[in-house]
This record gives structure tokens, C-alpha cells and sequence, in this order.
């Protein structure tokens, strides 16, 4: 059974009064997404020690693997924007009250954890992501990883909100202004009613 892209949760053009366009979906799900989509199940197709495996176990077996690199990076990839299209709403911005508990708990607030957010999202140099994750002591943390790479990966623990900095992310709305589209981000598109079912869950 071959990847499949999955479909957004919102049509094309729900986000682009909140920051992100129709021509934005249309690239980097259409495009940029499906590209790591048949990347991948060409990979499968040539290794049968890939074959019937899902795509969380890839991405665990093929972590740090110099041979395994290019299968790694399509597999990370689609793990994480499977996460990323679910981690905006057109009604995204406003925390839900568990959440808002925990990160108070854990991270000392709501502007804390923002400006947490923003460190790491900012910091990430070059092409990657941040992190809203819960941690394998059970607390909140932020974290970010470089290019294909995610905390699944990683093992540092369960990953409840993603953030893609790759620069075909915000490139047509914020230019290279990657700040503004953070907080755009946090203040306006963010699920964190996806990320609060997510943290119940995990
Ligand atoms: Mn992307």
C-alpha cells in the first residue's frame, strides 16, 4: 500500500485571511508535500526492507542512517506535514483551557511559551521546524529540529503542534520576514484545540 497525500482539513482558501494564501496550499500541499509523497514510495518500492512499514517505523529506522538519508528526509517530511496541515485552523489562535493550564504549569504561561516558540523557530537556521511537544517526564516543551527531522525521530517525545520554517512556508505571504509569520502563526493560525485533544491523548 503506497503513501497516499492525505487531504487538508480546510479548502484552499479558509487560511488566506489569516495569513496564508490559496497559492501557498496550492504549492506546498500540492507540490511540495506530494513531492516527499512519491519520493518515499519510490524508496519503498526499490527496498523490500521498507515494505509494509508504517510510516512512523520509516522514520525510526532510517534516523541517522547515512545510507538511509534520502529515505529518511521524504519519510520525516511527510510525517510532519501530516501533523503541520492539522496544526492550523481557520479558527485557529485561541488556547483551549487545558492547554492554557498546562503551559502555565510547564512553560510559565501563554507569553512564555510564545516567546519560547519564536526563540526556536527563529533560531532554526536554514530549512526545519519547532515544536510544541510533551516530553518524556510528561511536561510541555519547545524544541526544534533541522530539515526533515522531528521529535519522533529524535525520541524527545510527543509532538502536539509542528510549525514548518522551511522558507516555501511563508515565502509568498511574509517574504523573508520569518518573525512576522511566527507570530502569525501562534496569534492567528494555530490549532490548539488539534494540540489540547493531542496533549489528552498522549
Ligand atoms: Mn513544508
Amino acid at each position: 500500500m503506497a503513501f497516499e497525500l492525505p487531504s487538508l482539513p480546510y479548502s484552499q482558501t479558509a487560511l488566506a485571511d489569516k495569513g496564508m494564501c490559496q497559492e501557498t496550499l496550492e504549492l506546498h500541499h500540492g507540490k511540495h508535500h506530494q513531492a516527499y509523497v512519491t519520493a518515499l514510495n519510490g524508496f519503498v518500492e526499490k527496498n523490500d526492507a521498507l515494505k509494509g512499514k508504517s510510516l512512523e517505523e520509516i522514520v525510526k529506522l532510517s534516523f541517522g542512517k547515512d545510507d538511509m538519508a534520502p529515505v529518511f528526509n521524504n519519510a520525516g517530511q511527510h510525517w510532519n506535514h501530516i501533523l503541520f496541515w492539522k496544526a492550523l485552523s481557520p479558527k485557529g489562535g485561541a488556547i483551549p483551557g487545558a492547554l492554557e493550564k498546562k503551559i502555565k504549569d510547564d512553560l510559565g504561561g501563554v507569553d512564555a511559551f510564545k516567546e519560547a516558540f519564536k526563540a526556536a523557530a527563529i533560531s532554526q537556521f536554514g530549512s526545519g521546524w519547532a515544536w510544541l511537544i510533551v516530553g518524556k517526564d510528561g511536561k510541555l516543551k519547545v524544541t526544534k529540529t533541522p530539515n526533515g527531522s522531528n521529535p519522533l525521530a529524535t525520541g524527545e517525545g510527543k509532538a502536539i503542534l509542528g510549525l514548518d520554517v522551511w522558507e516555501h512556508s511563508y515565502y509568498l505571504d511574509f517574504r523573508n520576514r520569518r518573525p512576522d509569520y511566527v507570530t502569525n502563526f501562534l496569534d492567528k493560525l494555530a490549532n490548539y484545540e488539534f494540540a489540547e485533544a493531542e496533549l489528552k491523548s498522549a
